[in-house]
């Protein structure tokens, strides 16, 4: 063990951080419309370093995120999406009340963002671990870790001015073979990284008032 000492904020400073933090991040957008504006490489790594601050079950760090800007390799992702969205959208995969709910994002079968952009990172989680003798590792809350580095991962593109999308094209098995990921990995979620186009347009989404979202038990 080592000692761990953070400053000690007043809570005047600390009110004024909350704040400010919070109007940061209720500013993001979930986008999908890009500009195809380049974006320095190290700002993708950087992102990926504070997404992988996560806490994750027994310190495993489950995760590997993998980073393209190939043309290529974009392409390649964008058609084989497109092919199972068409299944979902357009051939009666999605249920009724699924279709209904994704209205109001006005979504479709088509993702040419997944070309547009300058990078496209995949997150995969990793079910299990490999160890130096390549034996199995068990891994821990998986989902749980992945969940929280996704939203480090989000947060961070976030602060650094940079839009992106959980994109979770269903299903997503392709991105293992595509991306030549091992057997332990299994695709978490999609992240196009980019610019927002100069026309972009996002749903009139409200969020939901602290009373809907907590509830204090006495
Ligand atoms: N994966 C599909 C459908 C979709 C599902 C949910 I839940 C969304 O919040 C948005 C889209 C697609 O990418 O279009």
């Amino acid at each position: 063990m080592i000692p761990y000492i953070p400053e000690r904020l007043n809570a005047d400073e600390q009110r004024r951080r909350a704040l400010a933090f919070y109007q940061e991040m209720d500013e993001r957008r979930s986008v999908r419309f890009f500009s195809d504006d380049p974006v320095p490489r190290d700002l993708i790594d950087q992102a990926i370093l504070t997404a992988s601050t996560a806490p994750s079950g027994a310190h495993r760090q489950p995760w590997t995120f993998v980073v393209t800007g190939s043309v290529d390799i974009k392409r390649q992702i964008r058609l084989a999406a497109e092919e199972e969205e068409k299944v979902n959208y357009d051939g009666g995969r999605l249920p009724e009340h699924w279709r209904e709910a994704l209205e109001p994002l006005g979504t479709d079968w088509r993702k040419p963002f997944l070309e547009t952009v300058p990078w496209v990172v995949v997150m995969f989680e990793q079910r299990y671990g490999i160890g130096a003798d390549g034996s199995r590792v068990h891994n821990y809350y998986v989902k749980e870790s992945a969940g929280i580095a996704a939203g480090m991962f989000i947060a961070a593109l976030h602060h650094m001015g940079l839009a992106t999308l959980t994109h979770t094209p269903s299903p997503m098995a392709f991105l293992t073979t595509l991306l030549g990921r091992p057997e332990n990995e299994r695709p978490f979620c999609m992240f196009p990284i980019g610019y927002p186009a100069a026309d972009c347009v996002v749903p009139d989404l409200k969020r939901k008032a602290l009373a809907e979202v907590a509830v204090e038990v006495e």
